[in-house]
């Protein structure tokens, strides 16, 4: 089989073999990608009878203990030199960076990221933004070196899927996608349970934050908008981080008899983003609408930036 990633998949499986200890780092604040990712990956690693350890500067995430026992490890208190090979999967950017100088030349570094703009580089490199997830990048990793897939392995391989797809919602679930998620399902991968366990991962913070967004949601039926906006006070009230805002949209958009939905969000620096959804039957192009505001994307989801601040005002509201 002739894969984009031949050489680097055949390199690292290699590696993997020649190595006693190998560390996996996944990203701080660990979603279901990065954390499925390592756990697939220390699965495999343990029918190697190799020592393999997980790194994170944050806790094995709560929400994920009904599907396994692991524990991460804090880099801080790790001798990062004992291992021969280090493999990092997902935002590589988001804490992986930080222990990057205190490896050496002997040791091998692996990266494996699916998001654009990464500017680390690894002795062996796997980013490409096409791919869905991470580890959609591991079910290739492990097929192309004809490496079986237990049903531990497809638990936490679906596990990114899903989380990063938003259970098969976004734009990003292509048919390859259906396809893998078909075969981890046939090898045992308890499709329910791990749509539960991601959707579950909703802080207190974010529903708070949601409600509020929720309550204001106003829709125009001149032109079919449902929009919705959020203040930093809103964010301070809830406890939220501007990542707790990105899935507003889309459930907006899920109103019957709107067009497109249109969530507006004050983020540092006085910046309002525009955050647009739509849906191939309702017929809107929204990288039109952002792109009025200088902004771009897909058809079906896009964005802009604007300098101003939010207003509440009698009439509704005003960017001023
Ligand atoms: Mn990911």
């Amino acid at each position: 089989m002739k894969h984009k990633f031949s050489q680097e998949f055949n390199t690292l499986n290699f590696v993997i073999k020649e190595s006693e200890n190998i560390l996996l780092f996944a990203h701080s604040r660990p979603d279901g990608d990065t954390a499925g990712s390592v756990l697939a990956l220390k699965e495999y690693l343990k029918t190697l009878g190799k020592n393999a350890d997980i790194a994170c500067y944050d806790l094995f995430p709560e929400f994920l203990k009904n599907l396994s026992e692991e524990n991460f490890i804090n880099p801080n208190t790790l001798d990062i030199s004992k291992y021969n090979l280090i493999i990092a999967a997902d935002s590589v950017e988001r804490g992986f960076q930080k222990i990057e100088d205190r490896i050496h030349e002997n040791q091998v570094v692996a990266l494996l990221d699916h998001h654009p703009d990464i500017t680390i580089q690894g002795d062996i490199n796997v980013i490409d933004p096409k791919y869905s997830s991470v580890c959609e990048i591991m079910y290739d990793f492990f097929t192309f070196n004809k490496i079986p897939i237990n049903r531990k392995m497809a638990t936490f391989i679906m596990l990114g899927i899903l989380g990063d797809t938003g259970s098969f919602q976004h734009s990003n679930t292509t048919p390859r996608v259906l396809e893998i998620s078909s075969e981890l399902m046939k090898k045992g991968a308890p499709l329910p349970k791990i749509v539960e366990t991601t959707f579950s991962n909703k802080s207190i913070s974010t529903l708070k934050l949601w409600g509020k967004a929720f309550e204001k949601a106003k829709i125009n039926s001149d032109n079919g908008m449902i929009v919705s906006v959020l203040t930093k006070q809103d964010l301070e009230e809830c406890h939220a981080g501007s990542e707790d805002i990105a899935q507003v949209s889309g459930i907006l958009n899920t109103v019957p008899g709107t067009k497109f939905a249109l969530v507006l969000s004050e983020r540092d620096g006085d910046i309002i983003k525009g955050s647009l959804r739509s849906e191939e039957y309702k017929g809107v192009d929204v990288s039109k609408i952002a792109a009025q505001f200088g902004g771009g994307g897909h058809k079906l989801a896009s964005g802009f930036e604007i300098k101003g601040k939010i207003k509440e005002t009698e009439n509704g509201w005003e960017i001023v």
